[in-house]
C-alpha cells in the first residue's frame, strides 16, 4: 500500500501509526495516511507561524505574491492528470469531473486571486481632525487552519488556499481521514511553484485527534471550515476558547422548485442533474423537489424513467453514469436514510437501495432514489443524506413553495424551475439561501462568493468576500500636527 508523509515546515515526516484509506469503488484499503496527533500539528502551526513571521514569504509584496500564486495555478494544470487520479482513487469522485476543474475553474482560482493580491487597499477615513492623518489598511491574520471534507478535496483545499495566500497568511490544512491523499499530493506540486517553507503544510488524522489540536492552537488566528453542520459545531465550539475567528461552510437540504410552465424534460433533467451525477456527495445537492401540484405526476413519471435510464460505472470511466460513495461509513448511512425514510411512509419510487457493481466488485454503489408522498415532517424532507436521494413535494402556488423551501435549519442552495424569469427572480429574492439557481443549478466560479445562510455556515468563499475573510482591518491614526494636553490640568 502507498504510505503517505505529513508535511511542516517544508519536510516530509512520518507518524509512529496510519490510518488506512479506502478505494471506494474496490471496496478495500489502497494507501496509509499519517495518524496525525497535538505533537504533529504543533510542528506543522509553528513552521507555519515562523514562515508567516521571519523568511521570504514575510518579506514578499502583495504583487509577489500574485506572481507566487499565477506559478501555483501553471503547476496544478501541469499536474491535472495525477492529481485527478489520486482524487478518484481516494473517494471514488468521477475523474472526469475532476479533471476540468483542475485546469480550469480551481487553476482560475489562483490566477484570480494572484490579480487580487495587490489590489485590495485600504482607505482615509474622513474624520475631520485637522491634524490627525488616519488610514485603514487590510492586515492578514497569520496561520489559518483549513479543514476540509472528503467530497472533493481538491476543490475545497483550493478554494482556501488561494485567496488565504493571497492576503499573505500561511496555512495548515487538515483534510478529511477518509480523502487525505489528493490534498497531500496538492502539496507536494504546489512545492514546485517555489512556495517558501511552511506557507503550505498539511497534517491528516482524526477530527479529535488532529482537527481539533489544530482549531485549539493558540497560534492558529483563523479557522476555515468545510464539512458538516455537526462538525461545524464541534469545530466552532473549540475555537471560541481561543475567541478564533471562522468561515463555517456546511450541509445543506436544496430545494429544487418546479411550476407548472417549465419544459417537462428540461425540469426533469436539470433536477436530476442537480443531484445524481455526484452520488449526491455535494453540499449544495438538490436533494428535495418541490413540484407543482398540476405537474406532479406527469414530472414523477418521466424523472423515473430518466433515473432507470441511470448506469453505475468505474469512477474513471468517462461513460459511468455515478461512482461509488466515497467511504463505507458514509455507504451504510445512506442506506440508514433510505430505510428511515420507507418506515416513515415515503414511497419509493426508484432506487432504493444497493446499485450492483459494474464489475461484479465489493464497491460502494447505491442506485439513484426517489422518494415521493413525502411531508414535512419526514427525516428524509429534512435532514442532509449528502447521497442519490430526492424527497419529492407538492405544492399549489408561490407562497407555498417558498415556505416549503425555507422551512429547513439549512439554507446552502436553491432552485427555481420556470419559464418566468421575473417569478424566479422574485422567487430568489425570498428563499434563505446562499446560492440561488434559476433554470441552471450545480454552477459556481472563483468570481462568484458562495456560502450558507442559517446552520449551512457562515463567511464566503470565492470572490471577493472569499478574500476579505483572509484579512482583518487596522485603523491607524497619525498625530502630524499637535501635542497632548496635560491630562490633569489643575482647577
Ligand atoms: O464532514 P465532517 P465530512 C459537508 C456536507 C456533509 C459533510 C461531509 O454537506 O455534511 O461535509 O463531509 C474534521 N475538530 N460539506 O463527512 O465529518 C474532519 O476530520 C476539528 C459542505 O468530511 O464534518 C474532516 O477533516 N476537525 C461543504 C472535516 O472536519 C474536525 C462542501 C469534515 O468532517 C472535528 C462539501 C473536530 N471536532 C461538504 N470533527 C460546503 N458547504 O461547501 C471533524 N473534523
Amino acid at each position: 500500500m502507498q504510505a503517505y508523509q505529513y508535511l511542516a515546515g517544508g519536510e516530509w515526516l512520518d507518524t509512529d501509526e496510519h490510518l488506512e484509506s479506502d478505494d471506494p469503488y474496490l471496496g478495500a484499503p489502497w494507501a496509509l495516511i499519517p495518524r496525525c496527533g497535538a505533537a504533529e500539528v504543533d510542528r506543522a502551526v509553528r513552521a507555519a507561524h515562523l514562515a508567516f513571521t521571519e523568511g521570504p514569504w514575510s518579506r514578499l509584496t502583495a504583487t509577489g505574491r500574485g506572481r507566487l500564486l499565477r506559478r501555483m495555478g501553471e503547476v496544478l494544470a501541469a499536474n491535472a492528470e495525477r492529481l485527478a487520479a489520486v482524487e478518484t482513487r481516494d473517494n471514488g469522485k468521477r475523474t472526469g469531473d475532476i479533471l476540468p476543474g483542475l485546469t480550469g475553474g480551481l487553476r482560475d482560482s489562483f490566477d484570480y486571486y494572484a490579480g487580487l493580491a495587490d489590489k485590495v487597499e485600504g482607505t482615509v477615513p474622513p474624520t475631520g481632525r485637522p491634524t490627525i492623518l488616519n488610514y485603514t489598511t487590510p492586515v492578514p491574520y497569520g496561520v489559518i487552519a483549513a479543514i476540509t471534507a472528503w467530497n472533493s478535496p481538491l476543490l475545497i483545499a483550493i478554494q482556501k488556499l488561494a485567496p488565504a495566500l493571497a492576503a499573505g497568511n500561511t496555512v495548515v490544512l487538515k483534510p478529511s481521514e477518509h480523502a487525505s491523499a489528493s490534498t497531500l499530493e496538492l502539496a507536494e506540486v504546489l512545492a514546485d511553484a517555489d512556495l517558501p517553507a511552511g506557507v503550505i503544510n498539511v497534517v491528516t488524522g482524526l477530527g479529535a485527534e488532529c482537527g481539533q489540536p489544530l482549531v485549539e492552537h493558540p497560534l492558529v488566528r483563523k479557522v476555515s471550515f468545510t464539512g458538516s453542520a455537526e462538525g461545524g459545531r464541534a469545530v466552532a465550539m473549540a475555537a471560541a476558547a481561543n475567541l478564533t475567528p471562522c468561515t463555517m461552510e456546511l450541509g445543506g437540504k436544496s430545494p429544487q422548485i418546479v411550476f407548472d410552465d417549465i419544459d417537462l424534460d428540461a425540469a426533469v433533467f436539470g433536477v436530476a442533474g442537480g443531484i445524481f451525477p455526484p452520488s449526491g456527495q455535494s453540499c449544495i445537492a438538490g436533494s428535495r423537489a418541490l413540484v407543482h401540484e398540476s405537474i406532479h405526476d406527469a414530472f414523477v413519471e418521466r424523472l423515473v424513467e430518466v433515473v432507470g435510464e441511470a448506469r453505475p460505472g468505474a469512477p474513471t470511466d468517462p461513460g459511468a453514469h455515478y461512482a461509488p460513495i466515497a467511504n463505507r461509513p458514509h455507504y451504510d448511512r445512506i442506506l440508514g436514510h433510505i430505510a428511515a425514510a420507507v418506515a416513515d411512509g415515503a414511497r419509493c419510487v426508484a432506487g432504493g437501495g444497493p446499485a450492483a457493481h459494474p464489475d461484479g466488485g465489493d464497491g460502494w454503489f447505491v442506485e439513484p432514489t426517489v422518494f415521493i408522498d413525502v411531508t414535512q415532517d419526514m427525516a428524509i424532507a429534512r435532514e442532509e443524506v449528502f447521497g442519490p436521494v430526492l424527497a419529492v413535494l407538492r405544492f399549489t402556488d408561490e407562497d407555498e413553495a417558498v415556505a416549503l423551501a425555507n422551512d429547513s435549519l439549512y439554507g446552502l442552495a436553491a432552485g427555481i424551475w420556470s419559464a418566468d424569469l421575473a417569478r424566479g427572480i422574485r422567487l430568489a429574492e425570498r428563499i434563505e439561501a446562499g446560492t440561488v439557481y434559476v433554470n441552471n443549478y450545480f454552477d459556481a466560479c472563483p468570481q462568484s462568493p458562495v456560502g450558507g445562510f442559517k446552520a449551512s455556515g457562515y463567511g464566503r468563499e470565492n470572490g471577493i468576500a472569499g478574500f476579505e475573510e483572509f484579512v482583518q482591518t487596522r485603523s491607524v491614526w497619525v498625530d502630524v500636527g499637535s501635542r497632548p494636553e496635560h491630562p490633569f490640568p489643575p482647577a
